[in-house]
């Protein structure tokens, strides 16, 4: 209710709009107007209420929170549950409580994490009011050896979201990074509980640097936010929004018509490593090998030490001139 409200100041900024009116349109008592008018306030917005005239919105400055996504989120289901933090260890664990009762395309954002994760429980940096901190919850009725396309999925919806609102060039290094200037402005963490009779959920785990002014020092020499590369303030919400509607056109393409062409497409375009010498590091220890395509399952392919192609699944890869790695 409180995102509709919001909805009928925003379309008339600046104007009065009477308590009697917004009741009239939502259907609901000038009691309850007033409450969640209270309740925008104490959000941050800055509302003006005048008696016999009504509330204006005077805002200029960009808020990001639930109501403020859900009054503009236009997709059917992709985030339509919106379950939006001030502060968590991970969005990632915290979707992962609320999964098995939680509904499909169930999101949880956060506006800091305390202990975000990466990778192998590597340390993910999520400073506070500056990044998207997103988990997306999902029931896919597929296969569990499949799930490593939702991360793929997820990848190309971030780079048309971003190159969407902000015109910059966004690159992939497969199989879950996204490249700004050769270095790393987005990761994805796909995890996933699975039985024997196929999956419960997969939650897939998002993190871009946005607004950050500077990175950790340890982190410096590879990571970047989209603010340093592109040197002005960028909108947290419109990428949100951007990239919700774009997962959502290319999951359901996958989920109901069993396509990941339009994804395998972006990620062809985008992919940093075809035709590049590359060290690929998997368990079984690391290869320098050619790299050449992204085949149609999301595969990463290769030409292998001797001169024979294969297709890797899971695996990291180090660039020469990424991340300064130099062998
Ligand atoms: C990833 O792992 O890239 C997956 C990151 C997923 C983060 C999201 S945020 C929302 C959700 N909740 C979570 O708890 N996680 C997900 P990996 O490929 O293993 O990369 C981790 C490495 O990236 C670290 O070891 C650092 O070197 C580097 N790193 C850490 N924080 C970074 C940051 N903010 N930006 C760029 N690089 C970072």
């Amino acid at each position: 209710m409180k995102s509709k409200i919001l909805n009928i100041l925003k379309k008339r900024e600046n104007e009065f709009v009477s308590g009697a009116e917004i009741s009239d349109a939502l259907n609901i008592s000038r009691q309850a107007v007033s409450k969640h008018i209270n309740n925008l306030k104490k959000q941050g917005y800055h509302i003006e209420s005048v008696s016999r005239k009504g509330h204006r919105l005077l805002e200029t400055t960009e808020m990001y929170n639930q109501s403020e996504i859900l009054s503009e989120l236009k997709t059917k289901a992709m985030g339509k549950e919106l379950v939006f933090l001030d502060t968590v260890g991970s969005t990632n664990d915290y979707a992962k409580k609320l999964a098995m009762n939680g509904s499909d395309k169930m999101v949880v954002i956060s506006d800091e994490q305390t202990s975000g994760k990466g990778r192998l429980g590597r340390h993910w940096e999520s400073e506070k009011g500056t990044g998207i901190w997103m988990s997306v919850v999902l029931k896919p009725d597929i296969e569990p050896s499949e799930a490593p396309k939702i991360t793929q999925i997820a990848a190309a919806s971030m780079v048309k979201a971003i190159e969407e609102e902000t015109g910059a060039d966004i690159f992939i290094k497969w199989p879950n990074d996204l490249i700004l200037n050769k270095k790393k402005v987005c990761g994805i963490l796909t995890e996933m509980s699975a039985e024997l009779g196929g999956i419960n959920y997969v939650i897939v785990g998002i993190g871009v640097n946005v607004n950050q002014s500077s990175m950790p020092d340890d982190l410096s020499d590879k990571a970047v936010s989209l603010k340093m590369g592109l040197d002005k303030t960028i909108s947290r919400k419109a990428i949100v929004l951007n990239f919700l509607q774009a997962f959502e056109d290319l999951y359901d393409d996958f989920i109901k018509n069993k396509s990941l062409e339009k994804t395998i497409d972006i990620c062809r375009k985008k992919s940093i490593l075809i035709d590049k010498s590359v060290k690929l590091i998997t368990k079984a220890g690391t290869r320098q090998v050619q790299a050449k395509d992204i085949n149609e399952d999301g595969h990463l392919v290769i030409v292998n030490e001797d001169g024979k192609e294969e297709a890797v699944f899971y695996g990291e890869v180090s660039v020469r001139g990424l991340y300064e790695y130099v062998d």
